[in-house]
Formats: C-alpha cells, sequence, structure tokens
C-alpha cells in the first residue's frame, strides 16, 4: 500500500478535488493533504501574546486560522500583521469569522474599516440574508487592494434554536452559493452529522463545508453550543473541523490540536472509500 505521506489532493479529496472550482479551497485541500489534519483553530483569545503563543505551540497541527479580530483587547495594526505573517510562515488560510450580513456595498466597506479585514483575511464568513450581491460586495473588496478571497456563507449554525433552518432558507443559499465562484464553500452544523449528510447532499462536491460545533466531548456546550464529535462530522460531509475550546482551553494545546488533526486525518482516509 501507498504511505499516506506521499497521497495527492486527488487521492485523499476524490470527486471534492476534481470538482472544486474556487482557486482557495483547492489550496487548502493540498495544505491538509501536506499536513494531514483538516483542523481549523477558532483561536479566541483576548490578547495578540496570547494568539501568538498559541500558534508557536499547534501551527503545525492546523490547516488554518480563524479569528475574530474585534475580540481582541490590544489589537494594533503592527500587532495583528506580525501574527498574520507567523500564520502565513505556517502555511496556514487567515479566516475571519466575521459574519459580514449587511448589503453588498456596506460589506465592501466593512472589509476595510479599522481592521482592514480585506488586506489580511483569506477567507470570510456571510450570511446571505441580504441577498446574493453580498458576495459580489466581499470579492470587490479584495480587488480593490488586489487581493482575491473566498467567502463562506452560513448554510447552518452549530447553536440550539438558530433559524437558519427555517422556509428554505438553506436551500436557497445553497442554490445561490453553489453558482458562485467567489463561494468558498458553506458553514455546516458539526453537532449534527444527520444534518450535515443532508446539507452535503445538496451542495454536491463543488464547494467545502466547514464544520464548527465539533469537540472530542460531545453534547452541549456554554450559551447554547452544541457539539459532535470530529469523525462524525467528517464521515458525514465536513471538509475542516472548526475547533475553538477543545483546543484553547486545553491544558496541553499541542497534544489536542494534534489529537484533532488524527482524528480529522483517519476520517478523511476512511470517508475517501
Ligand atoms: P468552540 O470553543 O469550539 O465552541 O468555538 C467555536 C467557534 O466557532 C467560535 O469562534 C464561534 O464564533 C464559531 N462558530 C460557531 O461556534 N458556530 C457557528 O455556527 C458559527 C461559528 Br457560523
Amino acid at each position: 500500500m501507498q504511505p499516506v505521506n506521499s497521497m495527492g489532493p486527488g487521492e485523499v479529496w476524490g470527486s471534492r478535488w476534481e470538482t472544486c472550482d474556487n482557486a482557495l479551497a483547492r489550496k487548502y485541500m493540498q495544505t491538509v493533504c501536506r499536513k494531514q489534519s483538516a483542523v481549523i483553530v477558532a483561536a479566541d483569545l483576548r490578547t495578540i501574546d496570547e494568539l501568538n503563543m498559541l500558534l508557536d505551540l499547534i501551527g503545525e497541527y492546523i490547516a488554518a486560522l480563524k479569528t475574530h479580530v474585534d475580540l481582541v483587547d490590544d489589537w494594533t495594526p503592527e500587532g495583528w500583521a506580525g501574527l498574520c505573517e507567523k500564520a502565513k510562515s505556517l502555511d496556514l488560510l487567515i479566516f475571519e469569522d466575521r459574519k459580514f450580513a449587511d448589503i453588498g456595498k456596506i460589506s465592501r466597506d466593512q472589509m476595510a474599516g479599522v481592521y482592514d479585514i480585506r488586506s489580511w483575511a483569506d477567507v470570510v464568513t456571510a450570511h446571505g440574508i441580504s441577498g446574493p450581491d453580498i458576495v459580489d460586495g466581499l470579492s470587490a473588496a479584495w480587488e480593490d487592494v488586489g487581493r482575491s478571497g473566498g467567502v463562506l456563507l452560513l448554510a447552518q449554525m452549530s447553536s440550539r434554536g438558530n433559524l437558519l433552518d427555517i422556509a428554505g432558507y438553506t436551500d436557497a443559499m445553497v442554490d445561490a452559493g453553489v453558482a458562485n465562484s467567489g463561494v468558498f464553500g458553506f458553514i455546516g452544523n458539526g453537532s449534527r452529522p444527520d444534518e450535515l449528510s443532508v446539507l452535503r447532499s445538496k451542495v454536491g462536491n463543488s464547494k467545502l463545508i466547514w464544520t464548527p460545533g465539533v469537540n472530542l466531548t460531545t453534547g452541549d456546550g456554554e450559551m447554547g453550543q452544541r457539539y459532535g464529535h470530529p469523525s462524525e462530522a467528517i464521515l458525514a460531509g465536513s471538509d475542516g473541523i472548526i475547533v475553538g475550546s477543545g483546543i484553547h482551553k486545553s491544558n496541553d494545546p499541542a497534544s489536542a490540536a494534534k489529537a484533532y488533526a488524527l482524528e480529522s486525518w483517519k476520517a478523511l482516509l476512511e470517508r475517501r472509500v
């Protein structure tokens, strides 16, 4: 049998690799193969030092860095630029989970502003509630600074009682998103594999699905968060597990990140056949 570390993206991702139309998503799939990890860390820490320390500990075990730039207490442009440099040197896509939701023009402007998200984020999240032009607005913002990026549309959420499954909303979102090359993929609910399988069948193979609500300890989390198991999420159709407290609240973040990476990689290889 071929050693796993010589496996190319076509072998690991199968038809997802063949049909994916988004350059960044293809880059992500290659990174996953190189690092043998489909873990996106949700680095919900309040200082730049803590963020840097976390990346130093776990960078080799993860494929992307997810941020909430507006929860950092001591944010400065220089401090943030240093963190982004570190992420790039660790071969990580940078994903700002901003959940844009306004009309296209304002979303474009919000990509600028104090945080200048368009200049450092490769991927951002957006709700589709305002209509499909939000994707064009966000893509235009990247073009404004000579970059390109990808939008992750929220098709599902992991929190209890969320309203995204009401009245055909998810279906409409998926129909519009699948046809749009600016769409990197969709957010699915990692805590409910059955719902995720349904989402995957609607999405097809041309787009990625990334899933929050994942933890090795399953069940209810704080304030309405819900957790499912990483392997189950991947076997149900997730292409990237978003893990926050499971890693950054661990006493040993490096070992935790390594454990999530192993689960994700094993499940990806199992899913392939
Ligand atoms: P946790 O500590 O693993 O629960 O962190 C989850 C992260 O994923 C956190 O940054 C949330 O903002 C993010 N998230 C989520 O939990 N659920 C969702 O539906 C979406 C994002 Br979209």
